[in-house]
């Protein structure tokens, strides 16, 4: 999953497209690359942002998903408006971060258009959630969010085959806490749906390559810590830089197939 921001201020790749034009290119040359998906995001969830108003991430999202006829896209979003439009545009996955909390909608709007969904763990909200992280068992607390997710959303009409999960690296997790989820992965991905991680530049792998004061990571630490999933059952990853993802990862699977052919 290629990552495509539309927003001034995402922590990463924040402001990098000055257009829906500009956006749209780099979304086809993620899927050159052989990304499955690119996922289209018009609010910034780093540390510290702001919500958005719906308005303006509508603004953001709809002009690239026009350019994207046709592709395969996901959205992040939580809102269901911004939902039912962009799958109206032919967007294929919702990707609720707040895993349907913010908008308990946006789960008859995914069923209603048969799309995917992917629902998230997050602790607290993206203003404030690096302020004081707590758990008592980060892996256990994890699990047992998304398996509660997943059955609000089956109970809401979303078919089981249509979610993923994903533990959310980086949303209200200490650096320890982020690599002790990516450690025991097993335990989520036993939950029994595919596993989706975003490691890609995040600033837990930069702690890791570049002291304390580093805060976004390098592609090599991004595709180090993707492998390691990958080894623990992870089957999607939302990555900034493709190509180099799409190459580790095809070379990790060869391992573990013991064979060069798929
Ligand atoms: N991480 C970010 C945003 N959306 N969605 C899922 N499912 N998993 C993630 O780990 C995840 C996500 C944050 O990264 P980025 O999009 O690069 O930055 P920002 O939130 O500032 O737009």
């Amino acid at each position: 999953m290629g990552v495509v921001n539309v927003t001034p201020d995402s922590f990463s790749d924040g402001g990098a497209y000055d257009s829906p034009e500009q956006a749209a290119e780099a979304a086809r040359l993620m899927l050159a690359a052989g990304a499955a998906v690119v996922d289209v995001g018009g609010e910034s969830t780093r540390p510290g942002a702001e919500p958005v108003s719906p308005d303006d991430e509508l603004r953001r999202v709809l002009p690239v998903l026009e350019l994207l006829g046709g592709l395969p896209v996901s959205v992040d979003t939580s809102r269901a408006e911004v939902a039912r439009r962009s799958l109206a545009l032919g967007a294929v996955m919702i990707n609720d971060v707040t895993a349907l909390r913010r908008d308990p909608d946006v789960a008859g709007v995914v069923a209603d258009a048969g799309a995917d969904l992917c629902l998230m763990h997050m602790q607290g909200e993206p203003r404030t959630m690096q302020a004081a992280p707590h758990y008592e068992d980060v892996v256990s607390e994890v699990a047992s969010f998304l398996e509660e997710r997943l059955s609000y959303a089956v109970a809401a009409g979303v078919p089981e085959e249509r979610i993923g999960l994903d533990p959310g690296i980086g949303f209200g997790k200490t650096p320890d806490q982020n690599l002790e989820l990516v450690r025991r992965l097993d335990r989520i991905v036993g939950i029994g749906r595919p596993v989706l991680v975003g490691l890609s530049r995040k600033s837990t792998l930069a702690r890791v390559t570049g002291g304390s004061g580093a805060r976004v990571a390098t592609d090599a630490a991004s595709v180090g810590a993707a492998v390691a999933a990958f080894d623990r059952g992870a089957s999607l990853f939302r990555v900034h830089d493709v190509r180099l993802h799409v190459e580790a990862l095809a070379v990790a699977a060869s391992v573990e197939r013991g064979s060069v052919e798929p």
